[in-house]
């Protein structure tokens, strides 16, 4: 039965940093029988934190892919990382998943990055389940954290399980939907047990089965109606409903528990069997046909074979794994499909599923089922397999841009290629990973969400090459131009044995409105220059626009217009008139008052507002220009501003410090300012000392 989609569950795992979703998903995985022994965190073993850097860190890294049983249903887990750094792996989850089972720590309460993941799973319409998770610390509380998700959500929880005391006096949970209590099992590595409802517990079991009875009637007028008749619905009713009011989103329902003692897994287990949505519920997935109206497909196992691919992996062990969501039809070992993005056909192999990192073949992977094509080396991620006759992609997976950018060398320069080859590779893997090659600082510039993620990634590299990079702030593409008009000539003259060299050229030139780049006018009369020598002519002044006067960026909008000139009939050439032209241009430009252009970026600052006051302060110490502040709920604020991107090279790393990690932003080039002064000056400092280093290097 696990192989049909309506006996499919894809839940994605989520919440903030260390709420205990890993340790939680092992036992999951221990309760259904999946593993024979539960690991843990401390132990490095789990089988979901497999990756060297996982284990070493103790923190989760990648999404990862796990599977259980409960019931004949085959449920997925996506176990994703906690931290902001590796939001690519969390939204990847997201997209696949029909699901999503929000961590909270009953200690703390909801904290920022569970915010950020909420709004991002509401966005999606993807039902939510959250669980309280490690009840058995001091000073957790089963209560706070339902009214923390009311607070910051706007919600009222459904609860399906309730703890038996909490803290020190933690005793296991009791489910009130099936009537069952779960004590603490001896150990973390026994199973729970479910058994009848201690007396004590039966009256608050009694007050939340009623409020479940309202839950699951709300939806439809005649369970309403028979339930305040009656005063309760059967259990078979009271699943409908719930299941009805859950995938439309109606509820949250909730769940108590501590992963590390193995309690609360059995219900939860239960209860995604029976109420969580399988794939075919998934809202319909818009595509696009030959570029025609937007067209929506369903998950549908009848239709022929397409399926995303969602995440690509690049091990050492298992070499390359490409991701799968398949949504219509069924993918089998060896039939071809055709990739999308090149109509390449493409053979697939052998398939498979994953238990963290232990891979598990399979025959056949049927619509709304994730799983493993391996060795595939033209798949990537993104990309659309397809046995249709007109085959269509499905859309991408919308990432936020990276923010921390770095530049990057390898300290051994002929290792160069290698080093390039490897950031690459890891960008392939991870789509929040960037690298590119910056031709007008001439910098490899890699770009990140966070430190954490782009030293894990160069980590890695250093661990499986041997290559020694270095980073450092990458450079600000500065840009010079002109403030006035202004004029020059300039007489290119050299008279050495047989020919000679001669060109002069009269210029002017003109600010050009930002953003206009480069004009040219030919002012000429009479035939004081041959028309043969103009490209000459504008070859020398974009030869000098590469270079400006100031401190060597680039010139820009810039209009030059040749009034006069003189040629020889003999010793003048291209050459000559290119030579004149360049520094004609330089010298008008000396005399235009010509001033440095820096960067200007839009930025989106997310920050919790009790931290507002510090980021708008810091902000104006970065000589940012706040135009307003958007309140988004659950106490977080959405500050728009601009700031020039010189002042923004550490703000990644700064926003976080100054907000213990809360705040984050986003950001893109808008425009280019002007700057003078001190902060010009120190420009053109730091230019000429970059020049004098680099000719030593030569
Ligand atoms: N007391 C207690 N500790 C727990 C519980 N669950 C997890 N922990 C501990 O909390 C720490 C973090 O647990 P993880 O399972 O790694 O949390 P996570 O949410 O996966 O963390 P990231 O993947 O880094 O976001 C580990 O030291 C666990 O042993 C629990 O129920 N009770
Ligand atoms: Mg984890």
């Amino acid at each position: 039965m696990a192989n049909s989609t309506d006996f499919i569950r894809n839940v994605a795992i989520a919440g903030h940093g260390g709420t205990g979703k890993t340790t939680l998903l092992e036992h999951l995985l221990f309760q259904s029988g999946a593993i024979p022994k539960p690991e843990t965190i401390e132990s490095g073993k789990t089988v979901s934190d497999y990756g060297e850097d996982e284990i070493a860190r103790k923190i989760s890294i990648h999404a990862s892919l796990c599977h259980a049983t409960c019931k004949d249903v085959k449920i997925n887990f996506f176990d994703t990382p906690g931290s902001s750094d590796f939001i690519g792996d969390v939204i990847l989850a997201f997209r696949s998943c029909e699901s999503a089972l929000v961590m909270i720590d009953a200690k703390t309460g909801v904290q920022i990055e569970t915010i950020k993941l909420w709004r991002n799973l509401e966005g999606r319409k993807k039902p939510r389940i959250v669980f309280a998770s490690k009840l058995d610390e001091e000073r957790a509380s089963f209560q706070s954290a339902l009214d923390d998700v009311k607070e910051k959500f706007k919600v009222v929880p459904v609860v399906i399980t309730i703890p038996m005391g909490e803290g020190g006096s933690f005793k296991g949970v009791v489910d009130v939907l099936n009537g069952l209590a779960y004590p603490l099992p001896a150990s973390h590595d026994q199973k729970e047990a479910g058994g009848p409802v201690p007396a004590d517990m039966a009256p608050a079991v009694a007050e939340y089965r009623s409020r479940l009875f309202e839950a699951a009637a709300e939806g439809d007028d005649a369970l309403m109606e028979k339930y305040l008749s009656e005063g309760e619905l059967t259990q078979a009713e009271t699943v409908l409903g719930l299941k009805e009011a859950f995938a439309a989103g109606r509820i949250i329902p909730a769940f108590a528990g501590a992963g590390s003692l193995n309690s609360g897994t059995s219900a939860l287990l239960e209860f995604i069997a029976a109420i969580a949505p399988n794939p075919l519920a998934l809202a319909p997935e818009p595509i696009k046909l030959n570029g025609d109206d937007e067209i929506s497909v369903t998950v549908d196992p009848g239709k022929p074979a397409s399926a995303l691919v969602i995440k690509t992996q690049i091990d050492q062990f298992s070499g390359r794994l490409s991701f799968v969501k398949v949504i219509t039809g069924k993918l089998l070992p060896d039939i071809e499909v055709v990739n999308v993005r090149d109509s390449r056909k493409e053979k697939l192999g052998k398939l498979y599923t994953l238990q963290g990192k232990k891979m598990e073949e399979v025959r056949e992977l049927v619509a709304g089922d994730i799983g493993i094509i391996a060795k595939a080396f033209d798949l990537k991620t993104n990309d659309t397999i397809s046995t249709y006759d007109k085959p269509f992609s499905f859309h991408k997976l919308r990432l936020p841009t990276p923010v921390h950018m770095l530049a990057i060398s390898a300290v051994n320069k002929k290792e160069e290629d290698k080093l390039n080859e490897n950031l690459l590779k890891a960008a392939e893997e991870d789509l929040t990973f960037q690298v590119h090659f910056n031709a007008e600082t001439k910098e490899t510039v890699i770009a990140g969400m966070g430190e954490l993620q782009i030293n894990m990634i160069l980590e890695k590299i250093s661990h499986a090459t041997r290559i020694q990079a270095e980073t450092r702030m990458p450079r600000v593409a500065y840009r010079e131009t002109i403030t006035k008009k202004a004029g020059a000539e300039y007489t290119h003259k050299k008279q050495t044995g047989g020919h000679g060299q001669y060109a002069k050229v009269v210029f002017e030139v003109e600010p050009l409105d930002r953003g206009i780049g480069y004009q040219f006018e030919n002012k000429l009369f009479g035939q004081s220059v041959s028309k043969g020598f103009i490209p000459g002519i504008e070859k020398g002044i974009h030869q000098a626009m590469e270079s400006g006067v100031v401190a060597g960026y680039p010139v820009v909008d810039v209009k030059t217009i040749i009034t006069d000139g003189k040629e020889h009939a003999v010793d003048s050439s291209e050459m000559a008139f290119k030579i004149a032209s360049r520094g004609a241009f330089k010298e008008a430009t000396r005399n235009a008052n010509p001033v440095l252009l820096e960067p200007v970026m839009n930025l989106r600052v997310f920050s919790e507002e009790k931290n507002l006051g510090d980021v708008m302060s810091d902000l104006s110490g970065r000589r940012g220009r706040i135009s307003g502040q958007n309140p988004l709920g659950g106490g977080i604020v959405e500050i728009d501003a601009q700031a020039p991107q010189a002042e923004l090279l550490r703000y990644a790393i700064d926003l976080r410090s100054m907000t213990s990690g809360t705040a984050s932003f986003e950001a893109d080039f808008d425009h280019y300012s002007p700057i003078t002064g001190k902060i010009a000056e120190d420009v053109v400092k730091a230019a000429q000392a970059f020049r004098v280093h680099e000719e030593e290097e030569e």
